[in-house]
């Protein structure tokens, strides 16, 4: 990801192994860890005022702190503090002024009087405000955070030239960010709450800083986020048991369009429990047609062509797979496979073809040959699309991700009879989703990237996708998704 790419090329932080820079040599240290929110505001104003070249950033392992730190440093023995001019400072909101006033670069405080006062009180209420955000992890988080949300949302109600919170960027938006920045990502992934809505402002506050590059520049990995605010502030069983609650809606889940849980649509109960190593085998080539379904893609067809009572679902525990499968049904021991007319077929690909040829039901390829040839093209790019997805997420996912979703998105263009690769709904869109539905939860939760931003025909494509329910009902849990895929590959 983006921003953990730009950690790539800042230098490890100190630990109590090494040795102190040569301290008051003439250079401008600002010392910082990398995790520390009071020291993200400092690292932001030295970024957006370009001074990167004049403020020696000197990250600092707080967990395994330079004795010399406290020693010949800082006394207070915390981040941020600044080396400058033979002494140093600290304290994060004296430092953001401090380096706004005696540096060179764009000045970040407004000097109309009224915008004045209105950013110094709001810096004065900064320290309220993030208290009564940690405090409100210790009760029903959503509801007691509220009324902090609700005054960032007047506060950005007061200038309207810009969406800054005091119209264009300031000071200010640096003293908050870093504390928003964490509560929102703690508050989306284990509390299933997004701070933003029905906070316009506050959304586009975020939308915009986002755009800010001395800013996602400081940006920690959000897993890093989670996994110490899990640890330091989040242990009260209330809010363990707010994760699993079944009226939450999971945030990714409301932007698919998806208005309540997994747990609530009943999804799960409807399908069949998997067969299990202790499970009996169904009576193999009795007649019945049986699909064995893996990933959501070969069970679309027989849903939409409303072949639920022609073939039978049997779902196998792939973790706790019954011999007989490999053994009696499918020697590849793979899934899906399908039992039908005495065989037994696999390979996802060539199954939702069968089905769609050998199956009544709406014809989910086209006749007409451009679609045909273009249909088949796509089709066969498919494992590419995946193994190029699934490459992406060792490296910047995000910018090695993006050729791939740019296919896609170009692709969509080829025919405007409609919001799908061959116009109409196809087995091409059936091949795709499976795959685009993971990799658009995982960049949503993980890497905090919308992979429809920019993308019109995709985003559009995703929104009606999410209206066929063949395809919805073969979902799966988003939070069980993404568990899988951080344990797997990320
Ligand atoms: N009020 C200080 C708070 C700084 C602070 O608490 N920093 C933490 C890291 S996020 C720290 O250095 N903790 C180390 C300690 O307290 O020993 C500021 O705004 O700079």
């Amino acid at each position: 990801m983006a921003t953990l790419g730009a950690h790539a090329v800042l230098p490890p932080p100190l630990t109590s192994t090494s040795d102190p820079p040569p301290l008051f040599d003439g250079t401008t240290r600002l010392y910082i860890s990398y995790s520390c929110p009071f020291a993200q505001r400092v690292w932001i104003t030295r970024n957006y005022k370009g001074l990167q070249d004049k403020i020696k950033l000197v990250p600092i392992d707080l967990q395994n702190r330079p004795t010399w730190y406290k020693e010949k440093v800082y006394p207070e023995n915390k981040v941020p503090s600044l080396e400058h001019n033979g002494k140093v400072l600290g304290e994060s909101l004296d430092l953001i002024k401090y380096v706004d006033v005696n540096f060179e670069g764009t000045p970040l405080f407004p000097s109309d009087p009224a915008k004045k006062e209105f950013g110094e009180e709001l810096i004065s209420h900064v320290d309220t405000f993030t208290k009564d955000l940690f405090i409100s992890l210790k009760g029903d988080a959503v509801q007691q955070a509220s009324p902090a949300f609700e005054y960032l949302e007047n506060a950005l109600g007061k200038f309207d030239d810009g969406p800054f919170l005091l119209g264009q960027f300031s000071l200010v938006d640096i003293a908050y960010i870093p504390f928003v920045e964490r509560f929102h990502i703690v508050f989306a992934e284990v509390l299933k709450h997004d701070i933003t809505e029905g906070r316009p402002k506050l959304a586009a506050w975020l939308e915009e800083l986002n755009k800010i590059d001395a800013y996602t520049e400081t940006r920690i990995d959000p897993q890093e986020i989670i996994d110490l605010f899990k640890k330091r502030f989040l242990k009260k069983p209330n809010l363990v048991g707010r994760r699993d609650s079944p009226d939450s809606v999971h945030p990714i889940l409301k932007a698919q369009g998806r208005t309540t849980s997994m747990a609530t649509l009943g999804v799960q109960a409807v399908r069949p429990p998997p067969l299990t190593s202790t499970s009996d085998p169904p009576p193999l080539f009795d007649g019945t047609t049986r699909l064995i379904p893996c990933c959501t893609s070969v069970i679309i067809a027989p849903m939409l062509n409303e072949l639920q009572d022609k073939i039978k679902l049997v779902p196998i525990d792939l973790q706790d797979r019954p011999a007989w499968y490999k053994e009696k049904v499918y020697p590849e021991n793979k899934v899906p496979s399908l039992e039908h007319n005495g065989k037994v077929l696999g390979e996802s690909l060539d199954l939702i073809k069968y089905v769609d040829a050998n199956f009544e039901g709406t014809s989910l390829f086209p006749g007409d040959p451009a679609k045909k040839e273009f249909g088949e093209f796509l089709i066969s790019h498919v494992d590419t699309f995946n193994k190029d997805m699934y490459s992406s997420l060792k490296g910047d996912a995000v910018q090695q991700g993006s050729p791939a979703f740019e296919y896609l998105e170009n692709a969509l263009g080829k025919f405007d009879d409609g919001p799908f690769f061959l116009g109409q709904f196809s087995l091409v869109d059936i091949a795709y989703i499976p795959f685009f539905e993971r990799f658009q939860l995982i960049f949503a939760d993980v890497f905090k990237h919308d992979i429809t931003e920019g993308r019109p025909k995709l985003a559009t494509w995703i929104e009606e996708v999410n209206k066929i329910d063949a395809y919805t009902q073969t979902r799966m849990d988003p939070q069980e998704i993404v568990d899988r895929y951080k344990k797997r590959y990320l």
